[in-house]
């Protein structure tokens, strides 16, 4: 196809609760995203980064920036680009993969739907449905927590992931395990908020039966995962350091993880995201579908995403519900015993609520040639 203009929004959507993590506390999602036009029509992506760098280098207005001037010039340059061409395209620029995410994910959405085939289709997934777990963010007690989680399993959700920090770790940790009882499933996040030195703190978690330890030390401390990962019985799980398909060989022959959470935003697309299920795959490492908190485009291609064979585990994409009160698809996802459908329309199989679009809008921006 012929990409013709580029257009990017800024939206913000209120959160129906802040969420907090060790990183910082989000109050309201503000979301960019992506709309290609092109001679075989449109499609739409959402760069999945948060505003402030935080959980990652990358951030709203520097994608924003590194979009205009540099990725988005090649692709309209291009007198032809298809979804798998984009990572060629635009190779010359370093990092910036949520950014790239974002472009690959509206040109693929774009050939997709042009094309009558879903993402599901396209991905190698089974379809159907997917079993989604929820993350729960750091609250101002154990007790709040308690009321939190019980009303997720209540709602169906069959995986309950708790934020942790220093000081926010083994007691609200226990006090869950208790109130789930030993077999549920029961994972925890860090972000990134522990040092080496701080081993003792996390051993203690090793009583209550965890799936796994979400990023413990900081991206880059591969060595400390190792580290931790044979000292440890519970299973060490890596998200932020899996910034690509390399990556996640490198730690997995390594042994810093047992585990790979994927996020196509992070990885810089779906095409790459596939590629890391495909190694971890060949390794017998099980993955499972990490969140952004994203809005319904993000979720719907979540959700395709998870249904490949390798995505043992729950993901974070939870119903519309559990983040928003609105959102910008006219779709809005469910839990229905448990479970949410895996779209399968042509494209990311969802379509665009205008009215709320144009509401929730802050910004926007057409770039072309
Ligand atoms: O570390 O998985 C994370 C949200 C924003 C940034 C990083 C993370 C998260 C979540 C929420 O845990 C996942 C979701 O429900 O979308
Ligand atoms: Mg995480």
């Amino acid at each position: 196809m012929k990409i013709e203009s580029i257009e990017l929004r800024l939206v913000e959507l209120p959160l129906v609760r802040p969420f907090r993590t060790s990183f910082g506390t989000e109050e309201t999602r503000a979301a960019l995203l992506v709309r290609v036009e092109s001679d075989d029509g449109e499609g739409w992506g959402e760069c999945v980064c948060g505003a402030e760098p935080r959980y990652s280098s990358e951030f709203v207005d520097g994608a924003w920036l590194a979009m205009r001037s540099y990725l988005i010039p090649p692709l309209v340059a291009a007198p032809e680009v298809s979804a798998e061409a984009v990572g060629k395209l635009l190779a010359g620029v370093k990092g910036h993969r949520m950014a790239k995410a974002g472009l690959e994910m509206a040109v693929l959405d774009a050939e997709l739907r042009a094309k009558g085939e879903s993402f599901v289709s396209y991905l190698g997934g089974r379809g159907g449905a997917v079993r989604p777990g929820v993350s729960v963010g750091i609250t101002a007690s154990i007790g709040e927590l308690e009321n939190v989680v019980s009303r997720h399993v209540e709602e169906g959700y069959s995986r309950i992931k708790l934020k942790i920090e220093p000081g926010w770790d083994v007691e609200p940790t226990a006090a869950i395990r208790s109130l789930l009882g030993d077999d549920f499933m029961l994972q925890v996040d860090a972000n990134a908020a522990y040092q080496r030195e701080d081993f003792d703190l996390l051993a203690p978690l090793d009583d209550f039966g965890l799936v796994l330890i979400e990023q413990p030390l900081d991206e880059e401390d591969i060595l400390g995962h190792a580290i931790f990962a044979s000292s440890l019985a519970t299973p060490i799980c890596l998200d932020e350091s899996i910034v690509s398909a390399a990556a996640a060989v490198q730690a997995i022959d390594l042994e810093a993880c047992s585990i790979v959470n994927i996020k196509p935003g992070r990885v810089g697309g779906y095409l790459e995201a596939r590629l890391v299920h495909d190694v971890c795959q060949l390794r017998g490492v099980p993955v499972w579908c990490g969140g952004m908190l994203e809005t319904g485009l993000g979720r719907a291609g979540n959700l395709a995403l998870a249904s490949l064979p390798a995505f043992e585990l729950p993901g974070d994409i939870s119903a519309t519900d559990r983040y928003f009160t609105e959102d910008i698809t006219v779709e809005r996802f469910v839990l229905e015993e448990g479970q949410i459908s895996v779209p399968d329309g042509p494209g990311l199989g969802v379509s665009i609520d205008h009215e709320a679009l144009e509401r929730l809008t802050t910004r926007r921006e057409v770039i072309s040639v």
